[in-house]
């Protein structure tokens, strides 16, 4: 108080801090006292990257003047919280949200000004935290906002990474990777909790004592260290947090011994090997020590968490803790499986540290922890070496075996043994342990059979999605995770090896489990986890994504977000996107209408110089602005977008200047995306699509009639320019691969209209604005296993026009670089083997044949304009608002908490 009131008088502030509402000059002198008292800046200058700092630094202190009434208020009414823990969060820049948020960005803006600033140049300082690949860490990121705003009691648990997703350099041999080192200059947002740390154990091993505890002991030790990250509502008070942990040696570990008789290697090796568990997002995992590191981890995310949750809940229990209503007051919700080891680690702390029995602790977790899925990519569901774990986690092996029997006798005493047959191929396709022994028991009662049997017990029989991905044989490139595709070469595999298989202990352990749009949740149902969903159909929901209305279109976008108000006549769509259905009968009008297309021309010229600074190309802004961007993946095809790209070049190299300008409206076509750096089909495309813009741009025939750009190291600040200044977007995933989707969501909010496959989240996209004003092509999901299998025979005829592409390719015209592998993946060439398993050539023709019903739509601006409005105001669902609110209501069990 005795601070408090030392500030207040110093900045002339009266009264309580948590209910002032600072204006320009009180705003201008926080900022000077902390340009003052920013350590890592010289006194004298007052240049943009310390005046970023200066500026987080105030904002900080109302943040956490509001954190700190917001965790109290928690505290105080021990309410139920919902726990969110994800090894990703894409925060991009968090100054302009924060502000907003506040809304202070005009006392800010004013408050610079004074000190001789432009607010969004100090904003540009910012590097983006980019603790994420992509989508689901995005989802993380916006779900966040959502909490908050709602003033729901939720916290987000991650990791605080050294380096960040790497840094994209486009050079002549494509992309390139370079370390992203955010925290270089410090992090003005994070606040270091020296008094929250948890100890993390990593091998060791089990000892039992005689009363049939366990106890793991030995093995090494590290710290996970808090750092907060405030994350602030929009309109209330409200921030919660995103508490982040960074892995650091145990002060007693150190080898001080060692260190003094010389051996300062040896002291030092301990720390780094501590310090690195937190180094690097997704540390490659080809070698046993990524593996390790990557697994290290998931469990420190797991346990630092757990344990914090735990030690919450004791303390808000008071001197009677009652374990089994720990379901009343918490829900953990992991996002994807990366968090699974929350279920065998919160039945460990349980009985080992709080001496509950097995079943209680099992009932608890049950009651607790869900699981969200993000992919159906079989390859993309985690599976980790028993060996490995066993090693590593030993206890945790022990309980998660525990677990697979409890799965065992379940699924027997479901399905009997009169048909056993039919019961190994549940166990087979059920069990969390794959390749493993069955308990004796179960082993005895199925040998029985195994003469009449037609299933090979050594045989590896997936879940039932097997038939629809590609064999091990055609594929050579099978990765982990969806964004995060990796070439991985069959024969690195061991056989058949012992393994962990993480989705089906999700489903096992957790109450409920959620796909991320209709689509995706009913193959959830009815592929991925089909066994599982015949077993408890009750636990299987759906929960369609979405997006922050705030960052995605009031703040990226406040051209556009001041015509929507002022046409709706309140500013309330912001956290009411249901309001945004009235822009429909105002659609035609032609006075909104020459306002949304000036709004949309200024950002395209924003887009336009932008495109300028980061590539060198110019484009005119009166071209429409055609974008696909998103991480390069093959199932997302960017692949189709540049041959389709090449088909309208080719065309128009065949005409005359006068047919061309007729045929054709004017393009700017604009990729961006990282490809993982070991994927090597991903890199190959992007090399693929600079070579075809290098020769385009530059053909004088062709001038400003096409344009082909690739934008450099795609991240949320870069989303934040492009997608304002678009106007068609690009979705075009083969059907039933994408789960949802969520940059569709925010492109449909800026008023782009999208060219898309009936995949994801598209589907319902486009029942919102309506069949007229999206534009769809493509084979649908319910075909795609039928047409592979005809592609597999044989019997598929490729269109003329798209043999026609790849002999143009294969010419020479896009440089010297060799695209045989590129163009043979989509033929099945022996040696590239994918046989175009993501259907690009099957789709081709309703591609280009859709194009030019885009290009017909355009010509007519009063059409276009009208789909754009129509994709605005059809976009109300897409908020991640309602997303939490059915999280909130369906799954989680909680309810908002305004605090006073
Ligand atoms: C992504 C999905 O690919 C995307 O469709 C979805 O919108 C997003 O999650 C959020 O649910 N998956 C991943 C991943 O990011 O790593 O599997």
């Amino acid at each position: 108080q005795k601070l408090k009131d030392s500030v207040t008088q110093e900045e002339g502030i009266a009264g309580d801090l948590g209910t002032f509402i600072p204006d320009s000059t009180s705003i201008a002198s926080s900022i000077k006292y902390h340009a003052e008292f920013t350590p890592s800046f010289s006194i004298e200058q007052f240049e943009l990257p310390k005046a970023y700092f200066a500026t987080a630094e105030s904002v900080r202190d109302t943040l956490i003047i509001n954190w700190n009434a917001t965790y109290d208020y928690y505290e105080m009414m021990n309410v139920k919280q919902a726990y969110y823990l994800s090894m990703e969060y894409l925060q991009g820049r968090a100054l302009l949200n924060a502000i907003g948020n506040l809304e202070l960005s005009g006392a800010y803006a004013e408050a610079l000004r004074k000190l001789g600033h432009d607010l969004e140049d100090v904003a540009r300082q910012e590097p983006d935290a980019a603790l994420g690949n992509g989508g689901l860490g995005r989802l993380a990121s916006c779900f966040l906002d959502s909490l908050a705003t709602l003033n729901y009691p939720a916290w987000g648990y991650g990791l605080r990474y050294k380096y960040g997703l790497f840094k994209q350099h486009i050079t002549k041999d494509g992309q390139e990777e370079v370390a992203e080192s955010w925290l270089e200059m410090g992090n003005p947002w994070e606040i270091v909790r020296n008094d929250v740390s948890y100890p993390v154990k990593f091998y060791g091993e089990v000892t039992s004592g005689a009363d049939g505890s366990k106890q793991w002991v030995g093995g090494e030790n590290v710290v996970a260290l808090a750092y907060d990250v405030p994350i602030p509502g929009y309109k209330t008070k409200t921030t919660i947090n995103l508490r982040l942990w960074s892995t650091k040696l145990a002060p007693e570990e150190f080898d001080l011994r060692a260190f003094n008789a010389g051996d300062h290697a040896k002291a030092y090796a301990a720390m780094k090997n501590a310090e690195k568990i937190c180094y690097i997002l997704y540390p490659g995992d080809e070698s046993l020590e990524g593996k390790t590191l990557r697994l290290k981890q998931q469990y420190t995310l797991c346990s630092a968490s757990l344990q914090d949750i735990i030690a919450c809940f004791e303390r808000r229990s008071g001197e009677h803790v009652k374990w089994e209503n720990f379901p009343e007051k918490v829900a953990v919700q992991m996002n994807d499986t990366h968090p699974t080891l929350c279920i065998p680690e919160l039945i460990r702390i349980l009985m080992d540290v709080k001496g509950l029995s097995w079943k209680e602790a099992w009932d608890i977790t049950r009651r607790t922890v869900a699981y969200t899925n993000h992919t159906v990519l079989p390859e993309a569901l985690e599976k980790w070496s028993l060996e490995l774990m066993q090693e590593l986690l030993p206890r945790h092996v022990e309980i998660i075996r525990r677990i697979d029997e409890e799965l065992v006798h379940t699924i027997i005493a479901e399905y009997g043994t009169e048909d056993l047959d039919m019961l190994k191929q549940k166990l087979k396709q059920m069990k969390i342990l794959d390749n493993v022994e069955l308990p004796d028991s179960v082993a005895e009662l199925l040998s029985k059979s195994e003469e009449n049997s037609s299933v090979d017990p050594a045989e590896e029989v997936e879940s039932s999605v097997e038939e629809n991905k590609p064999t091990a044989e055609e594929d050579e490139s099978v990765g982990l995770d969806t964004e995060n595709k990796k070439e991985v070469t069959v024969d690195e595999a061991p056989k058949l090896p012992k393994v962990v298989r993480m989705a089906n202990l999700c489903v096992a352990g957790g109450y409920a489990v959620n796909g991320v749009a209709e689509i995706h949740s009913e193959i959830v149902k009815s592929e991925v986890f089909n066994e599982f969903y015949k077993l408890w159909p009750e636990k299987f929901q759906n929960k369609t994504n979405g997006v922050t209305p705030r960052r995605w279109i009031r703040f990226c976008n406040p051209d556009l977000s001041k015509i929507i108000t002022k046409w709706i006549g309140t500013e309330d769509w912001v956290v009411d996107t249901e309001k945004l259905v009235t822009l429909r009968k105002f659609a035609d009008n032609e006075e909104l209408q020459s306002e949304w297309r000036e709004a949309k021309r200024r950002n395209k010229i924003k887009v336009a110089s932008f495109l300028k600074e980061k590539t060198g190309y110019f484009v005119d802004p009166d071209a429409m602005f055609d974008v696909q961007v998103k991480r390069i993946h093959e199932y997302k095809r960017q692949l189709l977008n540049i041959m389709g790209i090449i088909y309208r070049y080719k065309k128009m190299k065949e005409m005359s200047l006068e047919e061309r300008k007729i045929k054709f409206v004017p393009r700017v076509c604009i990729f961006g995306g990282k490809a993982f750096a070991t994927y090597v089909q991903a890199k190959r495309i992007v090399k693929f699509i600079t070579d075809v813009g290098a020769t385009v741009n530059h053909d004088p025939e062709i001038g400003d009639l096409l344009k082909v750009v690739f934008v450099p190291d795609y991240n949320v600040s870069v989303a934040e320019v492009l997608i304002p200044g678009s106007e068609l977007s690009q979705h075009i995933s083969t059907a039933g691969m994408e789960a949802s989707g969520t940059s569709n969501m925010k492109f449909a909010m800026n008023g782009c209209i999208q060219i898309g496959t009936l995949d994801g989240a598209n589907v319902e996209i486009r029942q919102e604005v309506g069949e007229d004003n999206f534009f769809l092509f493509g084979a649908q999901a319910h075909e795609i296993a039928g047409l592979r299998k005809e592609r597999s025979e044989g019997k598929f005829v490729p269109d003329p026009r798209f043999e026609e592409v790849k002999a143009f390719v294969r010419s020479g015209i896009f440089g010297p670089y060799n695209y045989e592998e590129l163009m043979g993946s989509l033929e099945g060439n022996e040696g590239y083997g994918r046989a175009d398993y993501f259907l690009v050539g099957k789709d081709f023709p309703s591609y280009i044949e859709c194009q030019e019903k885009v290009d017909e739509a355009y010509r007519d601006q009063k059409r276009w304009t009208k789909m754009s409005i129509l994709n605005t105001a059809g976009s109300f669902k897409f908020s991640s608002d309602r997303t939490i609110h059915e999280y909130a209501r369906d799954i989680w069990g909680i309810e908002p908490v305004v605090l006073p």
